[in-house]
């Protein structure tokens, strides 16, 4: 049971991330973790849908693989990405009244695997109103410093609004936009990896600087990311051009600025609003 204390809730707001050892059961990491293969290598899409994003840049050094928002094509992602606790733990670190999943991240970063550049998750969402952001990053390895683990920049939610960064995917100067805008601010960059065992990582707010380093090591690190927003957000129609807007964009109805919860469900309220018939697609997917 994920139950977070008010200090942990406390050095999430102070640091703008919070490590656990321990989010999901490790058995479930090692259920999601073999169904990797499956859906990077074979396409195969238990549901019979595709996921939103399926993004295979190719090169060497490799590069880190990734789908977005898995649970649409498989069972095994959805019972993680759309748990009820982990909504909830993203509700109460944020301070929001329930949590919808906006968008999941499964990455695969394979030995010698290239960077993902210092980012702020919200920079890409000023499509909705407001586009702040709590993730919930776990791990499905072991995960190291020296093995491309997620790491972030203490403190650096309260740096203010960057734009989306020039390179995501394998940049060579990874932490390039984060030291300039700490230059400007005249800070340090203090980087605290996530080191963990399979099931364990973190939580982190939107406006965080994170990223991944170089894999240097044998092992391939794996993960996913829930990307969560406040139950009551609404699209911003002046913004649909930035970051992922013209992808997810597409899921906005005509003549109302609400979001559909078929798309961005609601995981988590605190007046029971989870999104009717989230739990029947858990067991039986789109079936009746
Ligand atoms: O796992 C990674 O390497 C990047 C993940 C990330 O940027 C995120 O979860 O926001």
């Amino acid at each position: 049971m994920l139950e977070l204390s008010k200090a942990q809730i406390e050095q999430y707001r102070e640091e703008g991330f919070l490590i656990l050892d321990r989010i999901i059961d490790p058995a479930d990491a090692a259920k999601l973790k073999a169904r990797y293969e499956p859906l990077f290598d074979k396409a195969e899409y238990e549901t019979g849908l595709c996921p939103d994003e399926v993004n295979k840049p190719q090169g060497n050094p490799p590069y880190t693989q990734q789908i977005c928002n898995g649970w649409r094509a498989d069972l095994t992602v959805a019972r993680i990405a759309l748990s009820e606790q982990i909504g909830k733990a993203c509700a109460q670190l944020a301070g929001w009244p329930g949590a919808r999943v906006q968008i999941d991240n499964l990455l695969w970063k394979p030995p010698g695997g290239r960077a993902i550049g210092f980012h702020q998750d919200s920079a890409y969402l000023y499509w909705l109103d407001k586009p702040d952001m709590t993730t919930c990053w776990i791990a499905l390895d072991q995960t190291t410093a020296e093995g491309g683990s997620l790491m972030y920049i203490v403190g650096s939610h309260r740096w203010g609004e960057a734009k989306p960064i020039l390179q995501f995917h394998g940049p060579e100067d990874d932490l390039r936009e984060a030291r300039e805008w700490a230059e400007n601010l005249g800070l340090e960059l203090k980087l605290v990896p996530i080191v963990v065992p399979p099931g364990g990582g973190a939580f982190h707010d939107g406006w965080v600087w994170h990223g991944s380093r170089v894999n240097k090591t044998e092992n391939p690190r794996r993960s996913i990311s829930i990307h969560t927003v406040s139950s009551e957000v609404r699209y911003n129609p002046n913004s649909l051009n930035i970051g992922t807007g013209p992808v997810y964009g597409r899921y906005m109805r005509f003549g109302t600025l609400d979001v559909d919860d078929n798309y961005f469900p609601v995981t988590w309220h605190q007046d029971g609003k989870r999104t009717k018939g989230l739990d029947h697609y858990l067991t039986h997917g789109y079936r009746a």
